[in-house]
């Protein structure tokens, strides 16, 4: 009885056929338990207690694998009724773009209309497109170890000296190379200078260099290009001054300012491309001029935002969610 109860239990596969093992089995008024039982009124009054016992170890036993198999066979059943598809599905977190792409994004599409196409360069430099071609001498301050990052050059000819660039001006010198004029380009990147942190400079940041070289250009088209572009991105609000300044591979340079509450937030550099750099990359400046700027784009973008605390820049590299949630 025992074993061919335990095999039933062990192959009923649905709920309905656990039932029917159970009647046949267990059942308490006819069925296989009962026919047993009937056995027990058979024997002698002092073998009684022993198979009585016997009786119930075998009954208690196919009870419980019973039991165990009914609730084995139930459990899918109740599953699917625990899913309530009247509940709120759980969302799965979104990112977003990070403020700073969005703002390169609409650098990119503002000067577009302005008829400035995209160039990139790489993030690892040499001297000659860092400094070199810009008009940069070899003893000039801004090729101090101290204000640039140089890579370890281990293994490498210690004569080609590396470092992740310092201005995006790199690839102004890249594309003259590579193109004869007219140049009308923008590049948009990150820079890297071991400059002291504070709400305003950051260590690794991101400018926008924008070149245009042609016959007859003048510092009305550079003066007039950047007014159209912080205008377009600001909108009318936006006072624009340029005060003379100096830069090695520009002359005249100026420097860019624009209003920012109560004083000027300077926003980048700019000029008349230097003949000097024109000759480094062959071109030939009795016939193209042309101008240059680089700007800050977390300059922009903290006026654009509103970011004014003493956090400042920092914000954007912070990667502090609830900040970029805002965006
Ligand atoms: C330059 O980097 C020149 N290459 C710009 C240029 C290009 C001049 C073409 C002439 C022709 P400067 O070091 O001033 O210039 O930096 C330009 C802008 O980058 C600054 O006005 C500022 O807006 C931003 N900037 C500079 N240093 C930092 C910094 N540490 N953190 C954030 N923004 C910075």
């Amino acid at each position: 009885y025992e074993q061919q109860a335990l095999e039933a239990i062990q192959s009923a596969g649905d709920p309905q056929r656990i039932e029917e093992v159970r009647v046949e089995f267990l059942g308490k008024k006819k069925g296989r338990l009962k026919d047993l039982q009937s056995v027990l009124g058979k024997v002698t009054p002092e073998e009684r207690p022993v198979v009585g016992r016997r009786f119930n170890e075998i009954k208690n036993r196919v009870q419980s694998a019973w039991e165990q198999k009914r609730d084995q066979l139930a459990k899918p059943a109740a599953a699917a009724e625990a899913i309530d598809v009247t509940l709120p599905g759980v969302s799965l977190p979104l990112g977003s773009r990070h403020p700073i792409a969005q703002t390169i994004d609409e650098f990119k599409e503002i000067m577009g209309r302005l008829g400035f196409s995209v160039a990139d360069g790489p993030e690892i430099e040499d001297e000659r497109h860092n400094f070199e071609a810009l008009n940069i001498p070899l003893d000039h301050p801004a090729r101090d170890p101290l204000d640039n990052f140089y890579l370890a050059t281990a293994g490498r000819s210690s004569d080609r000296p590396l470092l992740l660039r310092s201005q995006t001006s790199t690839v102004q010198i890249r594309v003259m190379e590579q193109t004869a004029p007219p140049v009308r380009i923008v590049s948009l990147g990150r820079v890297y200078r071991p400059d002291a942190i504070d709400a305003t400079h950051s260590c690794m940041f991101h400018q926008m260099e924008g070149l245009m070289v042609d016959r007859g250009i003048t510092m009305a088209d550079l003066k007039t290009v950047l007014r159209l572009f912080a205008t377009a991105y600001f909108g009318d609000d936006v006072h624009v001054r340029f005060r003379p300044s100096f830069f090695p591979f520009t002359e005249p340079s100026v420097e860019v300012d624009m209003a920012w509450g109560d004083g000027w937030l300077e926003i980048g550099g700019a000029g008349m491309v230097d003949p000097n750099v024109l000759k480094a990359v062959g071109y030939d400046p009795e016939e193209v001029t042309g101008f240059a700027f680089g700007l800050g784009v977390e300059r922009f973008a903290m006026r654009r935002f509103a970011i004014s605390d003493e956090r400042g820049i920092r914000h954007f590299y912070d990667n502090d969610v609830r900040f970029l949630q805002q965006f």
